[in-house]
């Protein structure tokens, strides 16, 4: 090789690289993750946090929603259930090692409620997110599947350190329609109210995904809703054996070691959920997650779709195949009743709104065989390209 040709390929080498290099998005997450499962959607998302390599997870909180490890006479089986073993799969999946704690047990008595009343041994999540916060240099993401109890607490407690540092909340709880008072009947939400409502209250940008109306073959999911049905299998053996067995061990509630788990071989997938004479299931968290990575949609195949950082695609020599298929809208939004219900007007709201709802402009069918392909393609990449810890 002569000097010009190396000189070549290290520009080549040089230029890949930093179009490969995409910028870092540090995040705190908390999630209602269990095992064995309350309900396997949290497994899903939370996978898609560690597939994408430039979310540099700051710490995850595991949401005590129900706080069932300190109610008494419960089972020392549901006691065993917060979300320890998924979570340390994932990190021995991937090589990142990530910090967590539970999150506080019992439900803020007011929107201005602190949770010190609550006991010692699960302040640790609260404390550890504002540790991170304070130490960090750089603004972070902050997003949540479960109930809002512990950045609505954080906040509580530190009000000026949060609206310093937070760069915005994504918040999957709660109903979003067009206009009109919308009673914020949800799982996410009845886990704690007055913390869903006190997040309309930080002055940070949130980005707000409806949870509802679910989509189904017999309800379409609606223009607001985030969520998409999914054939389990399809999601699954995208993936490489280690992480077929992740899923597989959460949806069989393996008692097994979870870590020798992943090397236990081939697996059959249990059945899932019938639905409409057909097996699946519900995923909320894929597209909001895209979106906080800064990642869009392309299309690569007649039916195949992968969410990509722009340099990544302008690289594959795909841009050109970007996919509208979600964005964030601005919405404005008041407490009609305190704790039950929202007024919330899209059309027509300011564009500087802190508040944001997730919107998709394509149809039900559009959005769900898309999002099923690009789920698909984020299992197949957990944990096969090098991360940094
Ligand atoms: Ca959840």
């Amino acid at each position: 090789m002569t000097v010009l040709q190396c000189a070549l390929v290290c520009l080549l080498l040089l230029t890949h690289g930093a179009l490969a290099e995409a910028p870092r998005v540090p995040i705190i997450y908390s999630s209602d993750l269990y095992h064995p499962p309350a309900d396997p959607d949290d497994h899903f998302d939370t996978a898609v946090l560690f597939a994408m390599p430039e979310f540099d997870i700051r710490c995850v909180i595991l949401d005590n929603g129900k706080g069932r490890q300190v109610e008494p006479g419960v089972k020392a089986e549901f006691r065993q259930r917060i979300g320890r073993a998924p979570l340390e799969q994932l990190m021995h999946i991937t090589g990142r090692k990530v910090k967590y704690a539970p999150g506080l047990p019992a439900a803020l008595t007011s929107t201005s409620d602190k949770g010190l009343e609550q006991p010692p041994e699960h302040q640790k999540g609260v404390e550890m997110m504002l540790a991170e916060l304070r130490a960090s240099e750089q603004k972070v993401t902050l997003f949540l599947n479960g109930s809002c109890r512990d950045f609505a607490a954080a906040f509580n407690r530190e009000p000026e350190l949060f609206q310093q540092k937070v760069k915005a909340i994504y918040c999957n709880a709660g109903i979003v329609v067009d206009k009109g008072a919308v009673s914020q009947i949800d799982y996410n939400v009845e886990l704690d109210p007055a913390a869903f409502f006190r997040l309309f209250e930080t002055g940070v940008p949130l980005y707000w995904c409806s949870t509802r109306p679910k989509m189904s073959e017999r309800a379409p999911g609606g223009p607001y809703s985030t969520n998409f049905w999914i054939h389990e299998q399809r999601i699954i053996r995208a993936g490489s054996p280690q992480v077929e067995n992740f899923f597989i061990y959460c949806l069989t509630s393996s008692q097994e070691d979870p870590l020798k788990f992943l090397d236990s071989g081939f697996q059959k997938i249990p059945m899932a959920r019938a639905f409409a004479g057909d097996g699946g299931r519900f995923i909320w968290c894929t597209a909001p997650f895209c979106h906080a990575a800064g990642r869009s949609i392309y299309r690569q195949g007649i039916a195949d779709f992968h969410a990509l950082q722009p340099a990544e695609a302008e690289r594959l020599g795909i841009a050109a195949n970007k996919v509208e298929l979600f964005d964030f809208v601005p919405a404005q939004v008041k407490t009609k009743e305190p704790l039950k219900s929202l007024e919330i007007e899209v059309k027509g709201a300011p564009a500087d709104s802190m508040v944001k709802v997730f919107h998709r402009p394509v149809t039900d069918t559009d959005y769900r065989s898309v999002m099923e392909s690009v789920l698909a393609n984020l299992a197949a990449e957990l944990g096969r390209k090098p991360q940094t810890p």
